[in-house]
């Protein structure tokens, strides 16, 4: 499905990691006034708000779900909001209320309203400590035990059972932890792979919550924003998987992300101070095999370490001079 004059874009989540970009990315492609912004509060950035529609919008309110989308008649829906593993394993009952009521209530509502296509992210956590944890398969034993891993387990069967009973055409990826310089993430076992880059620029130390050689599956921002647009704009006969898609780019422990930025910051100094944290990390896989996205939807990541850690630096130290 390509772009078209006609298409209407909501954007639930809109204030988050993803959020942000994917609003200004979308913007960009389908025109600002035809991709609405919605979020629980208002986002920090004010280009979020002010580039285009944004509406306060609980996904947990039913009502006034259906209310925006009966407003702007949205032909695709990205849901995004949800609690990561982190923040959901300290509130574990909302976590599990937010991330599946609300996958719900989109769902519901897509079907009722007659969206087009729904997109909603899935994540390398519905793998668990059983699951082979090197180049770990598309189909293979699951087990997640994380309440997010657990809710994105259960989410991806509804997203199928939608697909199969009521032919809602949604799709879905398994991201690994995703890094970017525009917008913090919040709440997951991958931040720090993010806050480093931040530290690092500040000119100070960064002392990590994962051991050093923990590694897990990453993914610079750019390859998930192409990456989610491709699938959601290919033909939905090459869409073969309606639970999630395995997605990969890179696999890296803190060790070897700590080297990729002394390359620039030759002083750059980590310390490692495992906490709860590292659980998490440990009942994920360390890295992901991605060919059923190569094989159906074409999909082809651009960016490794050291070029996301080039472009990172780059930006982060931009963003630090004054206007
Ligand atoms: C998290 O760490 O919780 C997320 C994820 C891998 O889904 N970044």
């Amino acid at each position: 499905m390509q772009s078209t004059p006609s298409d209407t874009i909501l954007i639930i989540g809109a204030g988050g990691q993803l959020g942000l970009e994917l609003t200004h990315e979308l913007r960009q492609r389908y025109g600002a006034s035809n991709v609405v912004a919605a979020d629980v509060r208002a986002p920090k950035d004010a280009a979020t708000q002010e580039s285009g529609p944004f509406e306060l919008l609980d996904v947990l309110d039913k009502n006034r779900l259906e209310e925006v989308m009966r407003q702007y008649k949205p032909t695709q829906v990205y849901h995004l909001a949800a609690l990561l593993s982190a923040t959901a394993e300290k509130n574990p009952t909302f976590g599990w209320q937010l991330n599946m009521d609300g996958l719900f209530h989109v769902l519901d509502a897509s079907v009722d309203l007659g969206v087009q296509r729904v997109y909603w992210p899935s994540s390398i956590a519905v793998f668990g400590p059983d699951t082979p944890r090197e180049n770990t398969p598309q189909l293979t034993v699951m087990n997640p035990n994380t309440v997010y891993g657990i809710s994105k387990l259960a989410g991806e069967q509804w997203c199928e059972w939608y697909f199969k009973k009521h032919g809602l055409d949604v799709r879905s990826l398994r991201y690994p932890g995703l890094i970017g310089y525009k917008s913090l993430p919040g709440g997951g076992t991958t931040d720090y792979a993010v806050d480093i880059y931040h530290k690092a620029v500040a000119g100070q130390g960064y002392e990590c919550f994962l051991a050093e050689d923990t590694y897990l599956p990453m993914m610079y921002m750019p390859d998930a924003l192409k990456a989610t647009l491709d699938l959601m704009h290919a033909p939905a006969e090459q869409i073969q998987i309606r639970s999630s898609y395995n997605l990969g780019a890179m696999s890296f422990s803190p060790r070897e992300i700590t080297a990729s930025i002394q390359r620039h910051v030759p002083d750059f100094q980590v310390t490692y101070q495992p906490d709860s944290r590292q659980q998490i990390a440990d009942s994920w896989p360390a890295s992901i095999d991605d060919s059923r996205a190569r094989q159906d939807w074409g999909w082809q990541p651009d960016f490794d370490l050291d070029k996301m850690t080039d472009d990172m630096l780059l930006h982060l130290k931009q963003q630090l001079q004054p206007a």
